[in-house]
């Protein structure tokens, strides 16, 4: 039976359903099963590729609008798809040609030139504007011939190092426009992740900032950079974005100013022609290993779920402005500020501040200011903003708003509620959105105008997946309601399609541990409805604050400090952030410390994971320990760990495999006396 709580459903927003705008899907649940029985059909791959006459995307009012309408290609695709999850090489709309940034970019600037393609909100909020869809087209196109030259060709990698400026979006397409991947790191990480990055995808160039604005504080991105690059043998060219204008350091030879650069070099630049499936992208993510996989995302078919999803999921409609306030850095960045909203030719929003910048009221003003109609955002900001009060929002128009979406973690009904009453007024949609970077855009998540809604439940499959619980230890399939493994058992256009360089540990990952199916490394549960519920990942990923993360990577970064001779990491349930990192680490015999100064090495050792990934990483908790529980075999049992931790030391079960039981009192005393 499902553990799944009884839940108040949610009618369809009012702003959705009779509101503004007839809902794309609609006018109920049974019209959305209808469509996605379709979809997921033996012909299921029709409704990808299925030619209609409508020559505008927002044109024609049929659901059916796929990779012919979507997507403007210079030659068309004759396969819609082949290969299989099993040989792990699936490939969509092959022989197809196009080009990404013509996609996002060419298409709109030509129809709508002043139509505004990005709302950039600055740190600072007066300092924010908006850039035209001609003006984005100029840039972009700027840009690309910098790259071009520096020397940068069709399916070389480029690193981008960005804050978040409507620049990096520039950045991104300029990319795109001349066939170079990007390999864009999340300007948080930290000069040593920055320099791992860089060098498994070997890009000669890397694109930077002199500095970055965030919540009022300044941010030495240049710095970071010249640290790293120390290490970074291949990186030739690194072209510098002046964003403060403060002094920095400058390597004559390798440093190049972007605006100067960009006077030089012409103001159009023709797009590349690009295979369907020519890699568009690598995004590193974390994994259960301590080293980042490269997700590889390819063009045609990242595209046409990305722009389909914000379509379907938002329930976008001409004239629409979104916001999605995840950092480009992250894929929710790249999917759902950039190439979602930019292939629908949809105006979207770069948001540089904290939700908390000048002061709680910063996501409501820029509402308000902007006139958003969506606005997706993910549980530890909510949480935060519910927790600030909602006196915040009172003073603010947020009638505008018609679609609010949540992700990267599961949200609590009480972030839900809240969002829905005090955000969207009851007259929302709210969408919580389950997706990962490797299925490049929105697996899960109700409709709106089609699915009521219910707080924590990502609940019904978008068009063309077909997700499926698997007992995890027969790999049975659990039908009806129950508990088990999400697996996603239909390949879609936007699933990654290896690790960079690592086709193995793809397979290894995704794909062999239940033949046939996806592997997605969470659990869920199905309810009586056949609505899903994300449980949460099953594998050694934490989620800090919508940020994954590996227990492995952690502990690397740990036993990198001299004094650390193992460290055991686990992720404990946090009321703000989701989950926490709660650090064991044994120090070497032969380090000395007192335990007097027992407080300055534990800050020690945050600082050391803050400077070896990144800020975001720091455990919330280090304790220093003088033994773990292991098996025989000397495997950390990290679950024993997880549950002193949690506060269940009565539910350990069996510890006759534990090689040295001492180690569990250890650790029990150990919790016990830092509470
Ligand atoms: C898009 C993104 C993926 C992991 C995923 C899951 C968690 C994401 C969620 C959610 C519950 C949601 N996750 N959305 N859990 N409900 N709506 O976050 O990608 O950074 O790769 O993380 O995030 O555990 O497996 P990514």
């Amino acid at each position: 039976m499902t553990d799944a709580p009884v839940v108040q459903k949610h009618p369809i927003g009012s702003r959705v359903a009779k509101g503004h705008v007839k809902p794309h899907v609609g006018p109920d649940r049974k019209a959305y099963e209808e469509e996605h029985t379709q979809s997921v059909g033996e012909r299921g791959d029709e409704w990808w590729a299925k030619r209609r006459l409508t020559p505008s995307f927002f044109l024609s009012s049929s659901l059916l609008q796929k990779a012919n309408e979507t997507l403007s290609w210079y030659r068309p695709f004759q396969t819609v798809r082949s290969g299989s999850f099993a040989q792990g090489n699936i490939a969509w709309f092959l022989e197809g040609e196009l080009n990404a940034s013509y996609n996002c970019v060419d298409r709109h600037a030509s129809a709508s030139p002043d139509k505004t393609a990005i709302v950039y909100e600055a740190d600072e909020p007066s300092q924010g504007r908006n850039i035209t869809y001609s003006e984005l087209l100029l840039e972009v196109c700027k840009v690309a011939n910098v790259l071009k030259s520096l020397g940068v060709k069709k399916g070389d990698t480029v690193s981008v190092y960005l804050p978040m400026t409507w620049h990096a979006v520039a950045a991104f397409l300029a990319c795109a426009r001349i066939g170079a991947i990007h390999s864009v790191v999340f300007a948080g990480f930290s000069a040593e992740s920055l320099r791992d990055r860089i060098n498994d995808c070997q890009s000669r160039v890397l694109i930077t900032s002199d500095e970055g604005k965030r919540g009022g504080k300044t941010i030495a991105t240049k710095a970071i950079v010249d640290q790293a690059l120390k290490e970074c043998p291949v990186v030739d060219k690194v072209l510098v974005l002046r964003r403060t204008g403060n002094e920095i350091n400058f390597v004559d030879g390798r440093d190049l100013w972007w605006h100067e650069e960009a006077e030089k070099v012409s103001s159009y630049c023709v797009p590349e022609t690009m295979n369907s499936e020519d890699p568009l992208f690598i995004l590193y993510t974390s994994g259960s290993t301590g080293k980042p996989k490269g997700v590889v995302h390819t063009t045609g078919g990242y595209l046409l779920c990305a722009a389909l999803t914000v379509k379907y999921v938002f329930d976008v409609h001409p004239g629409d402005k979104f916001a999605c306030m995840a950092d480009i850095g992250w894929i929710t960045g790249h999917t759902y500020i950039i190439y979602g909203p930019l292939t629908l030719g949809t105006t979207t929003t770069v948001f540089e501040s904290t939700p908390v910048y000048p002061s709680p009221a910063r996501y409501w003003e820029t509402v308000e200011k902007h006139g958003l109609t969506h606005f997706y955002s993910a549980p530890t900001a909510i949480r935060l903003l519910r927790q600030q009060g909602h006196h915040h929002l009172q003073s603010f128009t947020l009638s505008t708003l018609r679609v609010l979406g949540s992700v990267g973690e599961p949200i609590n009904s009480e972030a839900w509620e809240w969002y829905n009453e005090h955000v969207g007024q009851n007259e929302c949609s709210v969408v919580d959105t389950f997706w990962q970077t490797e299925t490049g855009s929105i697996v899960l998540a109700p409709l709106p105008g089609a699915i009521e809604t219910k707080p924590g439940a990502a609940q019904v499959p978008f068009f063309g997946q077909a997700p499926v619980l698997v007992e995890a230890a027969t790999g049975e399939l659990v039908e009806g309601p129950g508990e088990g493994v999400l697996c996603l058992s239909k390949p879609w256009p936007s699933i990654a399609r290896t690790i960079w360089k690592d086709h193995a540990r793809y397979l290894d990952t995704y794909m062999n541990p239940y033949p046939g199916y996806f592997y997605t490394g969470d659990s869920a549960s199905r309810d009586e409805d056949g609505d899903i519920w994300i449980k949460g990942r099953i594998d050694d990923v934490i989620n800090v604050s919508g940020h994954r993360l590996s227990t492995a990577e952690i502990e690397s970064a740990l036993i990198l400090h001299k004094g650390v001779a193992e460290a055991a990491v686990i992720g404990i349930g946090d009321d703000m952030t989701g989950q926490a990192v709660h650090a064991f680490v044994i120090m070497k015999p032969e380090f000395s410390y007192s335990s007097s100064n027992e407080t300055s090495l534990v800050k020690e050792l945050i600082i050391q994971v803050r400077k070896v990934i990144g800020p975001f990483a720091a455990p919330k908790k280090v304790y220093i320990v003088g033994n773990l529980p292991k098996t025989r075999s000397g495997k950390i049992m990290r679950h024993i760990i997880r549950k002193i931790v949690a506060g269940e030391s009565d539910q350990l079960g069996d510890l006759s495999t534990v090689a040295e039981p001492s180690a569990v009192d250890q650790i029990k005393q150990k919790v016990s006396e830092s509470q």
